[in-house]
C-alpha cells in the first residue's frame, strides 16, 4: 500500500512593493534570510528537537525584482511560482512585500478557494489619494480572476458602508468584533472553514496593533494583539487543507528594536511547526 508522503513546503521570497508600502520588499527578503539563518541553526543541532519535524522539508525560493523584464513580469511570475508549488502538492508561505503583491496569489488560487486574510484595512479603497491604478490600499479591485470567498478580520476602517465591502468579503470581522464578541468570530471562522475545499491564510502586518508591530506604513491604532490573531490561526487550522500562508507589508526600516522581525520570524516557526506536527 503507497503511502502518502509528507508534503513539503515552498517558501516563496516575492519582494514586489510598488504602488504603496516601498520598503516591504526589503522585508520579504530579509525575513527570507531570517529563515535560512533558523535552518542553518537548526542542522547544527545534534540533539532531537522539534525543528526535526520539518527538518529537509522546507525549501526557499527568491525571485527579484531588479530589472524592467522582471517588473513587467511581476504578475505572471507570481502566478506560475505559485502554480508550480501547488501542482507539486506543495505548501506555500508567500513572503510578500506590499499587499498588491499578493494578488497573484488570491487570483491564481481563484473561486474554489476560501482566503483568511488578517488586515487592519478593507483593501478596496478608490479615495482620491488613492491611484486608480493596482496599489496596496484597493487591489482587490484589480484582480484579472474571479476573487476567491474571503472573511477578513481585524479591520479598523470607520469609513466604509458594508454595502461597499459586500461584493468583494464574505464576511468582514472588525477588530472590535474580535475584541467583543471573539468566540462569535471564531465560530464563524471554523464554520467556513469546515466547508472549504481549499484554505489560504493571508496576513498582512498592520493587522496588528502598532505597539506589537510597529513596522509598517500605514499603523492603525487599536489593532490585534499578537495572541487574538493566534487564536484566528487555530481556528482558520481547523480546515483539512490549509494550502498555504502569505505575510507582507513589513518595512524593517520602520522597525523598532527588531520587535516586529521577531514576531514574525517566531510566526513562522509557529507556522511550520502547525504544519509539521499535525
Ligand atoms: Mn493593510
Amino acid at each position: 500500500m503507497a503511502t502518502k508522503q509528507t508534503p513539503r513546503t515552498s517558501v516563496i521570497v516575492f519582494p514586489f512593493d510598488l504602488f504603496g508600502g516601498t520598503g516591504t520588499g526589503a522585508g520579504a527578503e530579509l525575513l527570507g534570510d531570517a529563515l535560512h539563518e533558523m535552518f542553518d541553526d537548526n542542522a547544527l543541532e545534534s540533539r532531537a528537537t522539534r525543528c526535526d519535524a520539518y527538518r529537509d522539508l522546507v525549501g526557499v525560493k527568491e525571485l527579484s525584482f531588479g530589472t524592467t523584464k522582471a517588473l513587467n513580469a511581476w504578475k505572471q511570475t507570481g502566478r506560475k511560482a505559485l502554480k508550480q508549488s501547488l501542482n507539486a502538492g506543495e505548501r506555500v508561505v508567500w513572503l510578500g512585500g506590499n499587499h498588491l503583491s499578493v494578488l497573484p496569489v488570491y487570483e491564481e488560487l481563484g473561486a474554489g478557494t476560501l482566503v483568511v486574510q488578517l488586515d487592519a484595512h478593507l483593501d478596496i479603497y478608490q479615495l482620491h489619494d488613492v491611484m486608480p491604478n493596482p496599489a496596496n490600499g484597493n487591489f482587490l479591485l484589480h484582480s484579472d480572476a474571479a476573487l476567491p470567498q474571503i472573511v477578513t478580520v481585524g479591520h479598523r476602517d470607520l469609513f466604509l458602508h458594508p454595502k461597499e465591502w459586500r461584493g468583494t468579503f464574505a464576511q468582514a470581522f472588525s477588530a472590535t468584533d474580535v475584541a467583543t464578541d471573539p468566540a462569535r468570530v471564531l465560530n464563524d471562522i471554523r464554520t467556513r472553514v469546515g466547508k472549504a475545499n481549499r484554505v489560504w491564510i493571508d496576513i498582512d502586518a498592520d493587522v496588528f496593533d502598532p505597539a506589537h508591530f510597529p513596522a509598517v506604513h500605514q499603523p492603525l491604532p487599536f489593532g490585534l494583539a499578537p495572541l487574538a490573531v493566534l487564536q484566528i490561526l487555530e481556528a482558520a487550522w481547523e480546515a483539512e487543507n490549509v494550502a498555504g500562508v502569505s505575510i507582507s507589508e513589513f518595512d524593517p526600516g520602520r522597525d523598532v528594536r527588531d520587535t516586529s522581525l521577531n514576531l514574525l520570524g517566531w510566526l513562522l516557526e509557529w507556522i511550520l511547526l502547525k504544519w509539521y506536527e499535525g
